[in-house]
């Protein structure tokens, strides 16, 4: 695998989920892959998880790591091409990335969606440039819209709690006071259509369907109490509008959509998942992230795991 941007490039998902579960029991076994080979980390949005798992992740193959926030230090960056920079910006992407690519061999990207303009955001413009300007395998640690390390992080981790062949997993919307990006829902969304032994519904408000391509053949129910019954998982996230002319915008804080525990008393005695960082009390209630079938902390854990795997077949490449 040279690049890692969505759901495909991993290939099989059952033989990632079990090359995941090998390498989680034994994550120090591999570290001749990443000898005298470094990672840059280029992010452009904020981050905890992602940063310091990606890192532990390179560090248990014996990688070298750099991190650059290039909104703290760095020089500000024009992305677009024929923009006379007489602004507040002294440096052009177009430089920056393949010098950046000279000092690493492998490169993780965050670069969320702007909201500028949908057809950029959809099209990963910045990421994409990346890949053809950097020299070097590039992976995604979110960009417009897609977050593949958090949807096989969540895949492994419902593998391990399953207690059926063919669990229900239900992604619902949820209120949040500001506008956020798709790439999570999205990816969560192709990744569990993917995923073959997994029967997957979809809730949002009307307003807040997905983009087709993410939506895929899983059923959209527009009231979430009924798209609830039956769950053995229910996976949180908000998320702003697709749907033009309102895209990234927020139609809706109803916290009617919040899931407390009278939403889980619908389910099958469902776990609860969300990718966190999560707005308590918006999102979920302090009783159901506190809960013994919250999965939140098991979720992120197993990001270290699958930015691993990630990074494995990626140094296997070069
Ligand atoms: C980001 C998002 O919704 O995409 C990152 C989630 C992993 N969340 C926030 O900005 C709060
Ligand atoms: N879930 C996730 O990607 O968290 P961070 O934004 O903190 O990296």
């Amino acid at each position: 695998m040279r690049n890692f941007t969505n759901v495909t490039d991993i290939g099989d998902l059952h033989a990632a989920v079990k090359q995941a579960l090998e390498v989680k029991a034994n994550r120090f076994a591999y570290q001749h892959l990443g000898k005298n080979r470094t990672l840059l980390m280029i992010f452009f949005n904020s981050s905890l998880r992602t940063r310091l798992s990606t890192q532990k992740a390179a560090l248990n193959l014996g990688m070298n790591v750099i991190v650059l926030d290039v909104n703290q230090g760095a020089w500000k960056l024009e992305t677009e091409r024929g923009v006379i920079m007489d602004g507040d910006k002294p440096e052009h992407l177009l430089e920056a990335i393949p010098v950046m690519g000279c000092y690493c061999d492998v490169i993780g990207v965050r670069s969320f969606a702007r909201f500028e303009n949908k057809r950029d955001d959809y099209e990963e413009t910045i990421i994409n440039q990346f890949i053809k300007y950097s020299g070097r395998p590039v992976f995604s640690m979110e960009a417009a819209t897609r977050h593949p390390l958090q949807s096989f992080a969540d895949l492994i981790t419902i593998e391990e709690y399953k207690a059926t062949p063919r669990p229900r997993v239900v992604l619902t919307w949820a209120p949040h006071p500001k506008a956020l990006p798709q790439a999570v829902p999205n990816s969560f969304a192709e990744w569990m259509n993917a995923a073959e032994d997994i029967d997957f519904v979809i809730a949002n408000p009307e307003g807040y369907d997905l983009a087709p391509e993410f939506v895929g053949n899983a059923p959209v129910y527009h009231h979430q109490d009924e798209a609830l019954k039956n769950a053995d998982f229910v996976y949180a996230k908000n998320w702003s509008a697709y749907a033009d002319p309102n895209y990234g915008k927020v139609l809706s804080t109803d916290r009617s959509w919040t899931i407390t525990s009278e939403k889980m008393a619908l389910t099958n005695n469902a776990y609860f998942m969300h990718c966190l960082p999560v707005r308590r009390n918006m999102i979920v209630s302090d009783a159901v992230i506190e809960s013994e079938r919250s999965l939140v902390i098991p979720e992120a854990a197993n990001r270290e795991i699958s930015a691993q795997v990630v990074l494995m077949r990626i140094l296997e490449s070069l």
